[in-house]
């Protein structure tokens, strides 16, 4: 114990804080991308454009809501920003509100192949009353909102994070209110996979959305997974979700870290029978923790695949931590293992601070960091404004491939 007190003292004293151990054992520290300045504190949500090459970032402003659920100093709405690659932000949306709630709460986002943008805007934070939706931004020919936002699925509780895989669309929902009496389980959350030809049409030229049940019984619930109490007993379940050159959907819990496939079939498609647990922490045995022992992956926030390096990068909300693994076969497990961590921090210098999502950009991968605590997160307190982080791809690379 004495001897990291000493260590952390010489390394606050000699400036080089934070610092990262990679799978190599190099040292590496995330940079600042993005100050977005006190109007946006809550960064999430961020994808491409496919044709574009924007960078989009979805700001929900949750943290500094009164007990009314109002937010401080912000649309009520939450924003769209776009980042330019010297970290520029520029408002191009502020969302239109729930009618039911006065609000909205933009989180994770994806290109649709029709070339809008499809968002989360999860509602939980103002009513457990199923009210999240999935949202359509209608983009023109540069990638700008028109202002026309359409809602496309409505009819369930937590909305979180949303990825295209060609034809299809899955999101994750990260709350269903499923009746429990099992003390060992914290609570269940899944995935929902659509059809594009069902999905570019609803919430347009007068069609109605597609009202879905927030349950295991809805046939577009590919997946649906309990969340078994750990650590901190958290019961969020579906969050993180992204899909590998294979066509495989990678998804985890918030709540415990649990992770998952889902493998299509020959005829492509998605059947809950093909959906396979690959990593629990209840039984991570093998994994790289660097100098952090003891540390264990309970937590998977957004997730993004790495095609140059064909990794999973898991954002780690827990413990200020970003893990990848090296996708399995259908029936396997895999190894996660830490790639950059830090302390504690109010992120300013670019360290992360509660990282939530990850994507890769203009030779750099840029981290969001949520920075809005829950009990038994690393990260204590809010502290505005909400910033971005950055590893250069190049640096990154070899931590990613791990050993
Ligand atoms: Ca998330
Ligand atoms: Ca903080
Ligand atoms: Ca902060």
């Amino acid at each position: 114990m004495k001897t990291n007190v000493a260590l952390w003292s010489i390394v606050l004293f000699l400036g080089i804080t934070p610092f990262f151990y990679g799978a190599d054992s190099t040292m590496v520290q995330t940079s600042l991308f993005a100050n977005l300045g006190a109007q946006y504190y809550n960064p999430d949500g961020m994808t491409i454009g496919d044709k574009t090459g924007i960078l989009y970032l979805n700001v929900p402003n949750f943290s500094r809501m009164d007990k009314n659920n109002v937010k401080a100093d912000s649309a009520q709405g939450g924003y769209l920003l776009t980042i330019a690659k010297d970290g520029t932000a520029t408002r191009v949306l502020e969302y239109p509100v729930h009618p039911v709630t006065g609000q909205c709460g933009p989180m994770g986002l994806d290109c649709g192949p029709d070339g809008h943008l499809y968002v989360c805007d999860n509602q939980y934070f103002h009513t457990k009353n199923n009210c999240s939706r999935i949202l359509r931004v209608v983009l023109n020919e540069k990638g700008i909102p028109t202002g026309q936002v359409e809602t496309v699925v409505e009819g369930f509780k937590l909305a979180n994070g949303i990825v295209w895989s060609g034809r299809k669309m899955f999101y994750t929902d990260s709350a269903f209110d499923l009746k429990n009496d099992d003390p060992n389980i914290a609570g269940y959350g899944g995935v929902f996979v659509f059809d594009a030809a069902e999905v570019l049409k609803a919430g347009r030229n007068g069609a109605p959305a597609i009202h879905i049940k927030s349950s295991p019984n809805d046939p577009h619930c590919l997946a649906f997974e309990k969340v078994v109490k750990l650590g901190r007993g958290d019961g969020t379940g579906c969050d993180g979700i992204t899909v590998d050159k294979n066509g495989v959907v990678w998804f985890g819990n918030f709540g415990n870290g649990f992770l998952y496939g889902a493998w299509p079939n020959e005829k492509g498609e998605y059947k809950r029978e093909n959906v396979c647990n690959v990593f629990d922490a209840l039984h991570q045995i093998g994994c790289d923790f660097g100098p952090w022992q003891g540390i264990r992956l309970e937590c998977c926030d957004g997730i993004c695949y790495d095609p140059g390096t064909n990794r999973i990068i898991i954002d780690d909300s827990v413990n200020n931590a970003i893990w990848a693994f090296a996708p399995c076969k259908k029936g396997g497990q895999v190894k996660p293992f830490i790639v950059l961590k830090n302390g504690d921090t109010d992120g300013n210098k670019g360290e992360l601070d509660q990282p939530c999502e990850a994507v890769l950009f203009d030779g750099k991968i840029i981290f969001a960091n949520f920075d809005w605590p829950f009990p038994g997160l690393l990260n204590s307190k809010v502290d505005p404004p909400g910033t971005l982080s950055f590893v250069p791809y190049a640096k990154i690379k070899p931590l990613l491939i791990g050993k």
